[in-house]
């Protein structure tokens, strides 16, 4: 029984069905007679989870804003000195300064971190969830466990002997991904962490609509429905409890990242003190983009405020425009989904800004139940619509913004296509990874022994180095470049 949920009557039953019909939903009772008690009543309480009329009113608002109906926000590209860049050594001291405040911040318990996991990962072809994915490390490791060693090293590095750091680790499902997620963790014992710092919590879901906002069914007796979008993530803080079970532990600091960006440094202690440093309620990482047509969201100006235009809804022009003194991209802020919240924004803020966040056209191939046939149809093309939030939206509602632009090579390789892709797969994940751990043992005065055509194998695990630190052993040695480190007292030299 879902809690609150009315108790399935017959007057309930009528009172629901005048409410859809109200709606203009009435076409879901269509084939309700068909339903057994069982089906009927589970059908009940799904069709009395839903917000009908809030979806009405989402699909109506999307739909009308995307027929740009309404002024359209006034985009333009960041105003150059309106973030902070770390490439080409432009702030070496004050990084340092920013790793230990971070670290203090890690020390006193005032940091956690959410795990975005609730995409369903369609174009790499995998129907488990993408952090169980093994990119071919020599390690085998797949992310979540990459994920989770660099949390175990940080809280190490941030410990001392009166403190003993812990980040909690918020893990955000969906229904397409909740179950296996929750059962690999267990598993895997929580990939060497304790389950008590591990939060698992659920994103809500929304109607697929048909292309005249016509709630789809997948059965006689349960509505089609889809993620709500990774923007679902606020208000599923809130109602599963994830808010009052962070302020109970003390937290101040919230890292938020993409599942599938391996070289992602979760809880990154640098960017962290950065946003707390400048006082932001909210920061994000951009690294700049690779190509016009990258498919990341770019970070800009909305009606003069930070906001995300994302790839999928930058037109190819806008995307293409170049400042005149430079000939770099207008549009070049690549938005990676590595944010930075305080706790306060995400409790107190956040709740005045949620029914402002717009939802996103998502045109899909979605199954359904075809009423008037009975039959189930698999469409071959996008036949209905899926709404989702995207996360970044609420940037344009931030009072003091922290943007951070990295090096896309030490922090961003995400996993989305198929292997064989060629960008974005398993094979250029693998070798961003690898190549970033060469770079971390040639700087402490390594060096490792390249085979001529052959694609090196070298792996440090993070559990012996969360960014580089930590390997003055290495100083001096030639290491063999297939081999995987997780004891600098074992490691192979040539
Ligand atoms: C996301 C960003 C894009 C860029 C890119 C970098 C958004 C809306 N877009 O695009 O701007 O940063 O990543 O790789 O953030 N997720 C959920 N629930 C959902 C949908 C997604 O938790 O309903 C998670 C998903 O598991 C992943 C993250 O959000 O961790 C991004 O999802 P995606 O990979 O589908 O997003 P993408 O690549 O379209």
């Amino acid at each position: 029984m879902v809690k609150g949920a009315p108790t399935f009557t017959s007057e309930n039953l009528a009172a629901l069905k005048q409410r859809y019909a109200d709606a203009g939903q009435a076409h879901v009772f269509e084939r309700f007679g068909e339903l057994n008690d069982e089906d009927a009543a589970a059908f009940f309480e799904q069709l009395s989870s839903i917000e009908v009329e809030d979806c009405n009113e989402f699909f109506a608002r999307t739909m009308d804003s995307s027929k740009q109906s309404q002024q359209p926000a006034k985009i333009e590209p960041l105003e150059s000195g309106s973030f902070d860049t770390t490439l080409d050594g432009a702030q070496d001291g004050a990084m340092d300064a920013w790793r230990a405040e971070g670290l203090r911040l890690i020390r006193e318990n005032k940091v956690a971190v959410i795990l975005l996991a609730g995409g369903q990962g369609s174009r790499l072809g995998s129907s488990a969830p993408k952090g169980l994915y093994d990119i071919g490390l020599p390690s085998g490791k797949p992310l979540f466990a990459l994920q989770a060693e660099r949390i175990r090293r940080l809280q190490q590095l941030a410990s001392d002997d009166t403190h003993n750091a812990t980040i909690p680790w918020l893990v955000m499902t969906s229904g397409p991904t909740s179950a296996a997620t929750r059962a690999a963790f267990e598993k895997a014992e929580y990939f060497g962490l304790n389950a008590d710092d591990v939060f698992f919590f659920n994103q809500g879901v929304l109607p697929c609509f048909s292309n005249d906002g016509k709630i789809l069914l997948e059965s006689a007796g349960r509505v089609a429905v889809a993620p709500d979008g990774n923007g679902g993530i606020y208000q599923a803080l809130r109602l599963s409890g994830a808010l009052d079970w962070l302020r109970s532990r003390g937290i101040e600091h919230i890292h938020s990242y993409c599942v599938d960006n391996c070289l992602v440094r979760v809880a990154d202690p640098t960017f962290i003190g950065y946003a707390a440093q400048r006082g932001a309620e909210c920061g994000a990482l951009v690294v700049p983009k690779k190509s016009w047509d990258e498919p990341v969201g770019v970070i800009c100006l909305r009606n003069r405020d930070f906001g995300v235009v994302e790839y999928s809804e930058i037109s190819a022009e806008m995307a293409q425009m170049t400042r005149p003194e430079t000939s770099e991209l207008a549009y070049n802020a690549g938005n990676i989904c590595n944010h930075y919240y305080t706790l306060d924004f995400l409790q107190h803020r956040v709740p005045e800004i949620e029914d402002k966040l717009e939802h996103h056209v998502a045109r899909k191939k979605i199954k359904h139940l075809d009423l008037e046939t009975g039959e189930l149809v698999a469409p071959t093309k996008p036949n209905g619509i899926k709404l989702e939030r995207f996360v970044f939206d609420v940037f344009p509602f931030v009072e003091r913004m922290a943007i951070l632009e990295v090096d896309r090579k030490d922090q961003f390789s995400p996993l989305k296509n198929a292997p064989g892709s060629g960008a974005d797969c398993p094979e250029t994940s693998r070798r961003d990874l690898i190549a970033q751990c060469i770079r971390f043992a040639e700087a402490a005065g390594a060096k490792v022994q390249l085979v001529d055509g052959q694609e090196p194998a070298f792996e440090i695990s993070a559990l012996v180095s969360y960014a580089g630190e930590g390997l003055e052993s290495l100083k001096g040695k030639t290491l063999a470049a297939n081999q995987l480190i997780t004891d600098l007292d074992s490691v192979v030299t040539v």
